[in-house]
This record gives C-alpha cells, structure tokens and sequence, in this order.
C-alpha cells in the first residue's frame, strides 16, 4: 500500500489503464460467455444498494423483502405458489447449496453418512466442487445419442448413498435440456432429494415454453423437483454477482441452518455470511422493467440469431453437432480440430470456447451479439473454411 494518499484522478486513470485491457461485450466478440453485459437500469439500482448486507437482514428489512420478492417472482415463472430461498452469487453458490441441503436432509432422515450425488456427464463443474467440500461421491449418468442423460444409466446409479439426483435445464456446452418430468418421477418414486440447474435456462425456457416451444415440464409443476437454480446473471441481464436457489420447501433451508446468536436473525442457512442487496435489488428492477413481455422478446431475438447462425454454418460445410434447443450452437469443421479452429478464430479476435463433451466449438448467443457481429463471423468462417 502507498504511504501517503493517491488523489482520485491517478487512482481513476490507474484503473482506466486496467479496465482498457479487458473485452468489452459490446464489442461482440465474447462468444462463449452465458454473462452478458447488464442493462444500464439494473447497474444504476446496483449502485444504490452497495452498502446493504442481507447477511443481517433485521438491519435492512427493506432490502430482505426485496430478495424475498425476487425469490417469489422467479418462483412463480417456475409454477410454484410458495417458494424459499435465496438470492446468491450465482450458479456454482446455488448448487452448493442445493447439495448441502440434500445431503443434510439425507443425513438427518435416512441416516446416509458418506453420500453419492448423480449428475449427468454434462453437468457444470461446480458440483464437483460441491461434491470435494461435502465429501460427497460423484456418480456420473451418462448421456444418450443426443447428448441428454441417459435414463437407464441414471436409473442403475441409484443406491442406497444416493442423497441427490441432478439434472440440467440448459446445459453449460449445449444448451440442451434434460427429460427432467422423467427424471423427477425417478427420484420421486425412490424418493430422493431431485436438483433441477436451470441456471442457463430458467431465464428463458418458462417464456419459450409459453409460445410452444416443445421442452418438458423442468419446474416445481413436477413434484420430484425439490430445488433449482436460476441465474438472473445469465439470461436476466441483472449485473454480476447474482445467481439464484429455490427450494420447495422450508425444511430444506433448515436442515442446513447454523446458530448465528449475535445477528437480528438467529440462524443462517446461506453460505456466504456478508452478502450484498444489491443484487437483489438490481434483479428486482430488472425483472418489474422487462416484464415477461420484455423477456420473452429478449429470447425470441436469441433463438432467431440461433437459428440464422446455425442455418448459415451449415450452408459453408460446417457440422452442427446437435440442433440446439436454447441458444447455444456448437459445431466443427469437418477437418480442422476444433481447438486449432478456436486458436485461428482467436487470431483474428473472436473469443470462442470449445465444449469438451463432444468436442466443438461453442458460441453463446447472448445478447451483446448482434446479428452483424454474426455475419462477420461468418465471413472468417468461410475464409476458414
Ligand atoms: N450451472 C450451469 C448450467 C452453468 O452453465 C454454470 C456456469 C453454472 C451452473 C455456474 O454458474 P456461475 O459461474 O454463475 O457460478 N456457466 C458458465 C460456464 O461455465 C459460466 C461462464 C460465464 C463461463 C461467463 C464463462 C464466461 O465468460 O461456461
């Protein structure tokens, strides 16, 4: 730290010099991120609730009815009527938390002390996180020809460990959605604690659905379905940090409460001690401003640059390796690999990721893409071609 201090201009202009070294996503290069860039009205709610912390709720009784609300919104665009949970940093949090509530349910009730949790091979990596803090063993379900879970591998993982089954609402390399009103009567019938990530597609697919999109019931309409993680930060362009866990019921928040005698309230059943209202309240904002209107527009603009994207590919050569269902597309030059695609893609400034499982190119079409950042795109995937 400096020794005497630094006036606001040298600061301001030190982190310009930073900041001017990052992408931007305006600059619709940024083709394998589920963040996009936050609306402007959400930022400016952020701000103004910088210094709440939910993690002493009695002191900021506003900003705790605010991440209730938000909770109960998003409850409702997942059928359920009465819902609990919480607003947290995002996807990877949420899943902790759904496990840890799994896992302690399964504990206290079944007596199961050294668990297994089964998760398809497409799930996202935080349970392998969730899994290494909690002692949990991972067993892996594996998928289908179309890349979903497999129903008999997931059916013969079952044991008597098994304290959670997960499935995918939108997965993190495909954007496919798992059979999940399948899977929610497996784990009802045997019953086990059922995770449903939705952190991709629980912004989009509720809205899709209602226009006629052909995806399964995912959501608290099946009563397997004890916990699912929706993330405003991805497809409800609230700003970065907000993820979001809902559980059926109370219970599975207080099975993982711990004493916090100190505090205006007397237990916590979060993760995180400290945490920001501001994300609650930026989500809150954005979603009263969007309305199912506004968001419904918003995926209907995406799937139709999915669909142009994909359309377009195929016309050069490329193969698309699975046709996406959210919007995700995934493909691979019928000769050059796709991490070598990647790197030339990279050379002329186009950051793309690619999937592992199988292996492709991966774009996201989020909505800091816009349809002439496509076609240029296109126009240095022909020349690659
Ligand atoms: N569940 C699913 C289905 C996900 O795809 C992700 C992240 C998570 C959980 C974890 O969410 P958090 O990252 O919010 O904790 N999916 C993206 C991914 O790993 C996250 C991401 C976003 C990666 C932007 C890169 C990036 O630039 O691909």
């Amino acid at each position: 730290m400096e020794e005497k201090p630094v006036s606001k201009d040298i600061i301001l202009k030190n982190l310009e010099d930073f900041q001017s070294q990052d992408l931007k996503y305006s600059d619709g290069r940024i083709l394998g991120s589920m963040c996009t860039e936050a609306h402007p009205f959400a930022k400016e709610i952020f701000c103004n609730f910088l210094d709440s912390n939910l993690g002493d709720p009695g002191l900021f009784k506003g900003t705790k009815q605010i991440e209730d609300s938000v909770i109960k919104s998003i409850g409702g665009l997942l059928s359920a009527d009465e819902v609990y949970g919480n607003v947290v940093t995002g996807g990877t949090e949420a899943n902790i938390m759904a496990i840890r509530a799994a896992r302690n349910h399964a504990r206290k009730y079944k007596g199961i002390k050294k668990g297994e949790i089964i998760v398809p091979e497409s799930a996202h990596f935080s349970f392998k996180k969730a899994a290494d803090m909690m002692d949990l063993k991972i067993v892996e379900a594996k998928l289908d020809d179309n890349y979903k879970i497999d129903i008999e591998s997931l059916k013969n993982s079952i044991s008597d460990k098994t304290v959670a089954i997960v499935a995918i609402a939108g997965t993190t390399e495909l954007g496919l959605v798992d059979p999940i009103d399948e899977i929610s009567k497996i784990a009802y019938d045997n019953n086990i604690y059922f995770h449903v990530d939705a952190a991709f597609g629980g912004f989009s697919i509720p809205f899709l659905k209602e226009i006629g999109y052909d995806f399964p019931d995912f959501d608290f309409s099946l009563p397997g379905v004890c916990s699912i993680t929706v993330d405003p930060h991805k497809m409800g362009l609230a700003p970065i940090p907000a993820g979001g866990i809902l559980f059926r019921k109370k219970e599975y928040l207080e099975v993982m409460a711990i004493d916090s005698p100190y505090l205006t309230v007397k237990t916590q059943s979060t993760i995180v001690g400290t945490r920001l209202g501001a994300a609650s309240a930026a989500t809150y904002g954005i979603m009263k401003y969007f309305g199912k209107e506004g968001y419904l527009e918003l995926i209907q603009n995406l799937m139709s640059n999915t669909i142009f994207f994909k359309e377009e590919l195929k016309k050069i050569g490329y193969n698309i390796v699975v046709e996406p269902e959210l919007n995700i597309v995934a493909f691979n030059h019928p000769t050059i690999g796709a991490e070598e695609l990647s790197d030339l893609l990279d050379e002329r400034g186009w950051k793309v990721s690619v999937a592992s499982c199988p292996v492709a190119i991966r774009i996201i079409l989020m909505n800091h893409i816009k349809k002439s950042h496509l076609e240029e795109l296109l126009e240095d995937l022909k020349d690659l071609y």
